[in-house]
């Protein structure tokens, strides 16, 4: 399959000889210039580079195309102290390096509590039982066979932004901000399977376990899966990536990540939650007074910005877009404000559309840097009229032993010198 054989020749599109001659004119020409750097302060000499007089390598090998070589430090990051084990670990996806508001298929962020098991399509099955009138069992060719869906909704895990709830820490908007990613999800509405099945008139809760070793589970209201829950099979047009539950996964768009059940095997209907390990061990926020909260499903309005960031420092004076990303499972954003003074004064920015629900939203807003410093602020407004909030309103509401949720409003200090550090302001 990938042997190296030339593709087939064009007669039509062959460049006659003139074309070629005025092309080596052209280049020739070209190379003497001298080139002002968008500093202006250093002339740089352009010659002929290689890949404009040799002949390229035909069609694409590998046969699954892989990005520019100069491309190499757009990758996921992990921390070495923070969760590499294969029982719990998390890849980072890198939002300074991104643009648009999808995230590649190889660059979304991962979050695995048992690894990634190496699931075969064929011997997978997803059973749906318990309080429905027939039980059905599902393989992967049955679940493509339904009426499809294909819908941009991002994933953020309720622990995204975790370690910044007492101070300052990741100098790094990749680990502050990158377990949040964005994708075109395909899949069948999870209604129409339950449809299929016929929901019991007791019916209020579903359990959503996984077919890896941990069985990782989580209780979800029913209201949310005849909503908009979709069993989906692909990402961004192809097949589930195996790191993303490969060949089914949940998504619940808008509810926290550890919900959107990846390698998804069973669904039992039932009245009330099932208080998984999950529910009880992991995914609940302790407050201030000792009381717990649990299924606190929805990730509220947030935003980051992308662009100076610590990792995309300043480097010259004169015009820049500030951009950055913005989000909310409850809906649309409506607005992003910017603020250059700690969140004093704010200057309405531009989302760049379409503006989708539940989805991540990209807006910029043009900024003349002249070597002044700054503290640069993002604040998100949704549809429903909610305020991403400051630290210090989310620390009296919620106390800092909180791990999950941390929606505040990010501060990155702009030094004089074009450096970027994460810092607090309340
Ligand atoms: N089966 C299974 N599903 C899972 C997990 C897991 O470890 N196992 N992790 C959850 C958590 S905590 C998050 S944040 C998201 C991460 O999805 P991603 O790895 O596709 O980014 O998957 C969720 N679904
Ligand atoms: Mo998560």
């Amino acid at each position: 399959m990938n042997e190296k054989k030339p593709p087939p020749e064009e007669p039509g599109k062959k460049p006659g000889p003139n074309r070629r001659d005025f092309l080596r004119r052209g280049l020739t020409v070209g190379a003497g210039l001298t080139f002002a750097g968008t500093g202006g302060a250093r002339g740089e000499q352009l010659g002929i580079p290689e890949w404009s007089h040799e002949l390229g390598s035909g069609v694409t090998t590998p046969a699954y195309g892989v990005p520019s070589m100069y491309e190499k430090n757009v990758v996921r990051k992990w921390l070495p102290w923070f969760q590499v084990a294969r029982e719990s670990s998390v890849g980072f996806a890198p939002l300074q390096h991104l643009s648009g508001s999808i995230t590649p298929n190889g660059l979304f962020f991962e979050r695995h509590h048992a690894g990634v098991p190496g699931i075969d399509p064929d011997r997978h099955r997803l059973v749906l039982h318990g309080m429905v009138d027939r039980p059905l069992v599902f393989t992967v060719e049955d679940i493509k066979r339904f009426p499809s869906v294909s819908v941009v909704h991002f994933i953020e895990c309720a622990g995204n932004t975790a370690m910044e709830w007492q101070s300052a820490q990741a100098n790094s908007v990749q680990f502050s901000h990158g377990m949040v990613s964005s994708c075109e999800w395909t899949g069948v509405a999870l209604k129409i399977l339950l449809d299929e099945a016929g929901l019991r008139t007791q019916a209020r809760w579903m359990l959503v376990e996984s077919a890896d070793s941990a069985a990782y589970a989580r209780s979800i209201p029913l209201e949310k899966a005849l909503d908009d829950a979709i069993i989906v099979y692909a990402q961004n047009g192809e097949s589930l990536r195996p790191e993303q539950g490969y060949p089914l996964r949940l998504v619940l768009p808008g509810w926290e990540g550890s919900t959107n059940i990846k390698w998804l095997r069973r669904i039992e209907i039932g009245d009330r939650p099932w208080n998984t390990r999950e529910e009880t061990a992991r995914y609940a926020d302790l407050l201030e007074d000792g009381v717990s909260r649990q299924f606190t499903f929805i990730q509220e309005a947030k935003s980051v910005i992308t662009s100076p960031c610590p990792e995309a420092p300043l480097t010259a004076r004169g015009k820049h877009i500030i951009n950055g990303l913005a989000w909310s499972g409850e809906g649309r954003i409506a607005g992003v404000d910017v603020s250059f003074d700690g969140g004093r004064s704010w200057r309405e920015s531009n989302l760049h559309g379409p503006v989708i629900p539940k989805a991540l939203t990209r807006f910029s807003l043009p900024w003349a840097w002249n070597g002044q410093e700054a503290l640069l602020q993002s604040r998100a407004r949704d549809e429903t009229g909610y305020v991403q909030p400051t630290i210090g309103q989310l620390r009296e509401a919620r106390g800092v032993n909180s791990i999950y949720h941390n929606n505040m409003i990010m501060t990155w200090h702009v030094k004089p010198d074009g450096a970027v550090q994460n810092v607090q302001v309340d």
